[in-house]
């Protein structure tokens, strides 16, 4: 057994997520967090919403609310969304508490003391037409480095290069679109980033090279490109203010830190928030800090790859210059685009399919199977109806549900609602159990190894060892020869439907319970199950109560994949 932090990128308050920014870190951490639990690790899967910033301010603004309760509706909106989705946080924070707020400033006096935070009069840009200073990315222009015409003054999402705003070709304010922009003189904080290169650089070298290719090599690209001193903070209304203590001037002057300075600290912070709604039990520290347990942990970050520099080298490059030892990342998973027909999920033109809407449409495990089963994992993947609906009808309506409910059904109707004995496991058994503890000890291989597209291509072989099993058995035709030989297939079919419950758990956790309640067994929460195990195929004992639950997928028409394409927009 051993201790697992998790943590998938913190997603953002200003309003209700796409399918694509789950894909890229949520769900994927919940499918890990759920396995490594059944696997009896001691798992604890922590997410927030990441509230500070100027696109909360400017959502807040439009929705006519003040920004803290703005925040308060949306993180519950949020929640209630991810609820549905059956993501199993061990805690789903907000980086307005009171405990970020505490470790954010923590952390800032911490790099103070060891010369890493020095303050710096800068000039920066102020919107004549808005009536305030810009932050980096609500500047947008020509990114210099490779011509894409939306880049933002803090970052080309194009190129995913560090930018500053005035790198931008025809700047412009990304409020009003106006380019009356003057440059003003203002005091801010700066993080002495470079003087943490080589640190940074060792912590990749010793831990980055197991990392997927796509989260090393951005770390890499940054660190070739080489770490600058960076402005960590702004001119808002709402965010973690500076310590007057420290820096009493800034403090009186309004400052807050710039809110990719307090989003990562916010993974200690939920924890702490965690633990400090039952201390007697519950220790953050034992989670974070080494030397008090967290030498122990193996921590994994989940998020998509424009995160990637601010988790492989901006945060470890804080973390480091407190001279604390605080826990860093182990294994960063990152992840490429989902998109939408080959195009971008887009909020503003409306294409795409957003979480609520995906809820209402469909029950969850729908989702978290097609999702997670194409994954962005090595390249970019596009979602399209089509591409959904037939997965959905093939691998779970088809391979899996249908399985499912034929051998209960059939043998409800035939031997009753006890599993039938029937004769010894024979030769087909044999090689049955044999197939399965195989293509387990895959889906585990893959599993250990995040290879989450890889590991769903072994449970679907698993769902569909259990049908050619099936074919090959017919137990229909059986039963008119040889009902003792039908008895002892649909037996072996219904051990499967129970693997299939453990295994598949992850992926479809509604759904799995599903199948696990069919029997009246004793236990029947999800332990998990050996090759050994597997290849006897013995955990539901003859005798064993039973029912038939009801359909568990539904297949998607013709007509749902019409009305689906009209509503959020097909092939454009
Ligand atoms: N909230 C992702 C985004 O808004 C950002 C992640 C923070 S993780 C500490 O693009
Ligand atoms: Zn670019």
């Amino acid at each position: 057994m051993a201790r697992h932090l998790i943590t998938s990128a913190l997603p953002y308050i200003n309003g209700i997520k796409h399918l694509g920014n789950m894909v890229g870190s949520m769900l994927p951490a919940d499918v890990y967090a759920r396995y490594l639990r059944q696997r009896d690790h001691d798992v604890l899967y922590i997410c927030a919403t990441d509230e500070h910033g100027t696109p909360a301010e400017l959502a807040a603004k439009e929705s006519g609310l003040p920004v803290d309760a703005f925040c308060a509706e949306q993180h519950d909106a949020q929640k209630a969304v991810y609820d549905g989705f059956g993501l199993r946080f061990d805690y789903f924070g907000r980086s307005s508490s009171p405990q970020n707020v505490e470790l954010t400033q923590h952390f800032a006096r911490k790099l103070h003391e060891n010369g890493f935070i020095e303050e710096r009069a800068i000039r920066q840009v102020y919107s004549n037409a808005d009536g305030r200073f810009l932050p980096d990315r609500y500047i947008v222009g020509t990114c210099p480095h490779c011509g894409y015409d939306k880049a933002r003054g803090d970052q080309c999402e194009n190129c995913t290069r560090v930018l500053d705003p005035t790198d931008l070709i025809d700047a412009r304010s990304a409020i009003s679109g106006s380019s009356d922009l003057e440059v003003r003189e203002t005091k801010h904080l700066f993080l002495l980033q470079s003087k943490l290169q080589h640190e940074v650089e060792a912590f990749i070298d010793a831990t980055g090279d197991e990392w997927p290719q796509l989260a090393s090599s951005i770390a890499r690209k940054w660190l070739t490109e080489g770490l600058h001193d960076r402005a960590i903070t702004r001119d808002l209304d709402w965010g973690v203010p500076v310590p007057s203590d420290v820096w009493p001037d800034l403090a009186a002057d309004g400052k807050v830190f710039y809110v990719w300075f307090d989003a990562p600290i916010e993974y200690i912070g939920a924890t702490k928030e965690w633990s400090d709604l039952d201390p007697a039990s519950r220790d953050w520290k034992s989670w974070w800090y080494e030397g008090e347990g967290a030498e122990n942990v193996r921590y994994t970050e989940f998020m998509a790859k424009d995160n990637v520099p601010f988790h492989s080298v901006m945060f470890p490059a804080t973390q480091l210059g407190t001279r604390e030892p605080w826990k860093k990342v182990d294994y960063l998973k990152a992840f490429n685009w989902l998109t939408y027909y080959g195009g971008k999920f887009s909020t503003s033109q409306k294409r795409g399919v957003f979480t609520d809407a995906a809820l209402e449409l469909l029950p969850a495990d729908y989702w978290r199977y097609f999702l997670v089963a194409n994954a962005p994992e090595s390249d970019d993947s596009s979602f399209s109806w089509e591409h959904f609906s037939a997965t959905v009808n093939k691998d779970l309506a088809d391979t899996l549900g249908n399985f499912v409910n034929r051998v209960l059904s059939f043998s409800r109707k035939r031997f009753g609602d006890d599993v039938p004995a029937g004769k010894e496991a024979g030769e087909a058994e044999q090689k049955l159990g044999e197939d399965i503890a195989t293509l387990l000890a895959e889906y585990e291989s893959h599993m250990d190894a995040l290879q989450f597209r890889k590991a769903a291509a072994a449970l679907r072989a698993l769902w569909s060892a259990g049908n050619s099993y099936l074919e090959e058995k017919a137990p229909w035709l059986e039963i008119k020869t040889d009902p003792e030989a039908a008895a002892l297939t649909l037996r072996t079919a219904m051990n499967l439907i129970h693997l299939y419950a453990v295994v598949s758990e992850p992926f479809i956790p509604a759904s799995a319970a599903a199948m696990r309640s069919a029997f009246a067994l004793t236990d029947d929460t999800a332990t998990w199950i050996t090759p050994a195990e597997a290849r006897s195929l013995s955990a539901v004992p003859a005798g064993t109560a039973f029912t038939v639950p009801p359909v568990l997928f539904a297949k998607i028409t013709d007509e749902d994949l019409e009305s689906y394409k009209e509503r959020f927009g097909g092939e454009e």
